[in-house]
């Protein structure tokens, strides 16, 4: 349930760290079941939010799944996620946004890579990733990439500042992270990351949670953002997952949920 001190070590030296066989069949299998009922709801993916690559589909994602299902609602506290965050980013642990990723072999466009500092910056950088694997992936299948041991906001360029300079960060260049379904890999959101084509049948579904210690602050995207993200657009930004808010005005001006 928990990490080891080499883990955590890990973590901070290189920005991410896998553990394995975290969900059981069975979770999995409720999860998946979820994302498979929301698809449906959502005329089969078509009322998702669809990103493209300079112009090519890379993905479609179901944004805060646990405003659509109370299953979603109950998995964001379970401890066998939640411990291993309060590890990562310190005991008081706090929802940002959650997201599930489904990348089918119509998605022509791999997910070049890129940080998560841009769209949501912070001040002590404590936000974590947190790639819960639904389904299996391989290099194939769509798995995960990421670059070891990068602790500073990089500049993105690319593709309407979406992704890092593909010239000196291309996607080859970062290591794969094949995983089984229950899966989760935990990364610093100063880490570039992306991920392969899907070329199987089976969509590859990734349910996404992004977290931070409740004693950061989220700072304002900087003037002239490419990727700018409307203020209260994160629903369930500031929600506890673990231990509490210390600053009670904070929480109560609605402050923490703001950005
Ligand atoms: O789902 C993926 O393959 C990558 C997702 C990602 O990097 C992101 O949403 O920032």
């Amino acid at each position: 349930m928990s990490f080891t001190a080499s883990e955590i070590e890990a973590y901070r030296r290189d920005g991410y760290v896998i553990a394995r066989g975290v969900l059981a069949p069975d979770d999995v299998a409720a999860l998946r079941g979820e994302a498979q009922a929301l698809w449906q709801r959502a005329d089969d993916g078509a009322a998702g939010q669809h990103t493209s690559h300079f112009g090519v589909k890379k993905m479609t994602t179901l944004r805060d799944p646990q405003l659509h299902s109370s299953v979603y609602s109950r998995y964001l506290t379970d401890p066998r996620l939640v411990q291993r965050m309060a590890q990562l980013v310190g005991p008081n642990v706090q929802l940002h946004h959650s997201k599930i990723n489904v990348k089918t072999r119509d998605d022509r466009a791999v997910f070049p890579l890129h940080q998560d500092h841009p769209y949501f910056p912070h001040a002590q950088h404590s936000v974590c990733t947190v790639l819960v694997h639904l389904t299996s992936t391989t290099s194939a299948r769509g798995c995960f990439r990421a670059i070891p041991g990068v602790t500073r906001p990089l500049e993105h360029i690319a593709d309407d500042g979406h992704i890092l300079d593909p010239r000196r960060y291309p996607l080859e260049s970062a290591i794969e992270l094949p995983a089984e379904a229950g899966d989760v890999v935990f990364m610093n959101y100063l880490t570039p990351h992306g991920s392969n084509l899907n070329a199987s049948d089976e969509p590859r579904v990734l349910w996404i949670l992004q977290v931070r210690a409740a004693e950061d602050r989220p700072l304002e995207q900087p003037p002239g953002t490419q990727q700018a993200t409307p203020p209260g657009n994160r629903p369930g930004q500031g929600t506890m997952l673990a231990g509490v808010n210390p600053d009670f005005a904070w929480a109560a001006s609605g402050a923490s949920s703001r950005l």
